[in-house]
């Protein structure tokens, strides 16, 4: 391969130096002989070159990803398809040429290689690199392109300090694929997703599981799975729940190891829904932790917006969901290990929310995670300040959800809010602390494995809302029956044109 060097890829790029090689491609640096300037060009292996399906993909992806713009995305410049300068090719396959992919330079080294010369990296480092691959990973995400393997490999960091995360669905052409033709793992499965070592679907949240994890390796030096093979990692990140940070690292907030829990909790209901979710809770925890470390500016005042005051963590409450290959061993091993049932049916360890009123007795409040909290407008622009809604549920009468300003009134029947009272209970009253009197609405419920996305897949318990008061306790009736969703649907609003709740607590 070696023998390559010096010479002209599709008449344009000298190929340099060989500066990696992975199981399907290998990366040079190069030289631009038109617009004379230092390139990097992976070139893949001629068993993908070979494959049509494959190449096919490849050719999509690479289309894909080169639409991506973005300061923390290394830029694709060019792809094409070129004869290999030399017999690599040639021999076996004589008639196939070799796809390659042009990036743009980037002088510095991987986030890997960083961990692994610096140890654990300066927690405020750790946090803005996070947040950075997460702003790279939402762009992707926007496009419709999911990464699927997100690892410190993969994200370079310049020489000025600044994050590129690269390989930007290429990655998926070539890990869905997984195995070679001998057998061999090709990828890595320290990040991977419970989903996707299930071969369950694989979506953005997914790449925001593996950059949990690569946050947890940042801030403590080391993957938190290890295992005598790929398998058996894989297979700790669907069952096992993750090491405690704060235990391998001390300094590390609370606040801090809650984003991390909820990025890599294993269910997705409890898993930041996306990047944006994720970043802002980065961007809160980075200002906290800039606080404790003495470096306040001034600025670094921000409080958690989706995390509650106490900074409660949650642990990953059900197990959800590689690699195809993957599937059917951890089928079987599901099977036969009763420790992935038992942590299926563990529920949230979430924090009781306080009374609004005193409870009567015999009722109890019903334990409801933030992320339990969901928006409701069918009517509308299905959008209702979806960002705060955990702020009901947040124990903090201090902040508040509120319905988006209709200055006109209500032109729609209404807008509301429901708490997902997983799998369901039997609802007893349902208070509500507001700081907004003079809305009026009602109360409904519904089951099932996602709430009704209209009006009419509810059921209106015949309970009304009249805020009179900022704190209200409404009787439900449910008839006996089990209830998950539980919404408060306002109908009204108060004479400025916008409604505010800032708790709501569920009894059973
Ligand atoms: O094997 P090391 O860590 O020395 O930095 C990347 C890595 O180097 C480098 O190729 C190796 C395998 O990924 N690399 C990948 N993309 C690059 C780029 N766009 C790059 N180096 C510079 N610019």
């Amino acid at each position: 391969m070696s023998s390559q060097l010096g010479t002209l890829l599709n008449g344009r790029y000298r190929l340099d130096a060989q500066i990696g090689t992975g199981g399907m491609s290998t990366v040079y640096r190069a030289f631009d002989t038109v617009l004379e300037r230092q390139v990097a060009i992976k070139l893949m292996h001629r068993e993908i070159a070979s494959d049509s399906d494959q190449l096919e993909r490849f050719r999509r992806e690479a289309r894909a990803v080169a639409q991506l713009n973005h300061p923390h995305i290394v830029t694709v410049i060019d792809a094409g398809e070129g004869a290999p300068p030399d017999d690599q090719i040639g021999s076996a396959h004589p008639a196939v040429s070799t796809p390659y992919i042009v990036f743009e330079y980037v002088e510095g080294e991987t986030l890997k290689d960083r961990i692994r010369r610096h140890g654990r990296l300066p927690v405020q480092e750790a946090i803005a690199y996070a947040i950075e691959i997460a702003r790279a990973l939402g762009v992707a995400h926007d496009h419709g392109i999911v990464h699927r393997d997100v690892k410190p490999q993969n994200v370079l960091v310049d020489d000025e300090g600044s994050a590129k995360v690269t390989d930007f669905g290429i990655a998926r052409t070539l890990d869905q694929e997984g195995l070679t033709a001998d057998g061999r793992v090709l990828g890595t499965t320290d990040y991977v997703s419970p989903e996707q070592a299930l071969g369950h679907p694989v979506t953005g949240q997914s790449d925001l599981y593996s950059l949990g994890i690569v946050l947890f390796e940042m801030l403590t030096g080391d993957v938190p799975f290890k295992g005598d093979n790929q398998v058996a990692v894989a297979m700790k990140h669907v069952r096992e729940p993750l090491p405690d940070v704060q235990i391998r690292r001390p300094e590390v907030s609370s606040a801090l190891a809650a984003v991390l829990d909820r990025a890599t909790a294993k269910d997705l209901e409890h898993r930041y829904a996306d990047d944006r979710e994720l970043i802002a809770d980065l961007e809160d925890v980075l200002a906290i932790e800039t606080q404790r470390s003495g470096q306040a500016t001034g600025e670094a005042t921000a409080v958690l917006r989706t995390l509650p005051p106490s900074a409660r963590r949650r642990l990953p409450s059900r197990v959800t969901h590689p690699l195809r290959w993957i599937v059917v061993l951890v089928a079987i091993v599901a099977a036969a290990v009763p420790a992935v049932v038992l942590l299926a049916g563990r529920t949230e360890r979430g924090t009781r929310q306080r009374p609004v009123q005193k409870a009567p007795a015999g009722l109890s409040p019903v334990s409801l995670g933030q992320s339990r909290a969901h928006d409701f407008d069918p009517l509308g622009d299905e959008a209702e300040h979806h960002r705060d809604v955990g702020r009901v549920l947040d124990d903090d009468p201090g902040t508040s959800w509120s319905t988006e300003t209709y200055p006109d009134g209500l032109t729609k029947a209404g807008v509301g809010i429901y708490v997902d009272a997983k799998p369901g209970v039997v609802g007893r009253r349902l208070d509500i602390r507001t700081p907004t009197t003079g809305w009026q609405g009602k109360v409904y419920v519904a089951n099932g494995s996602t709430a009704p996305a209209t009006l009419s897949g509810w059921k209106d318990l015949g309970t009304t809302i009249d805020a009179t008061s900022k704190k209200l306790s409404l009787q439900l009736d449910t008839a006996g029956q089990r209830f998950r969703y539980y919404l408060v649907w306002i109908t009204k609003l108060p004479p400025k044109g916008q409604a505010s709740i800032s708790e709501i607590v569920l009894y059973k």
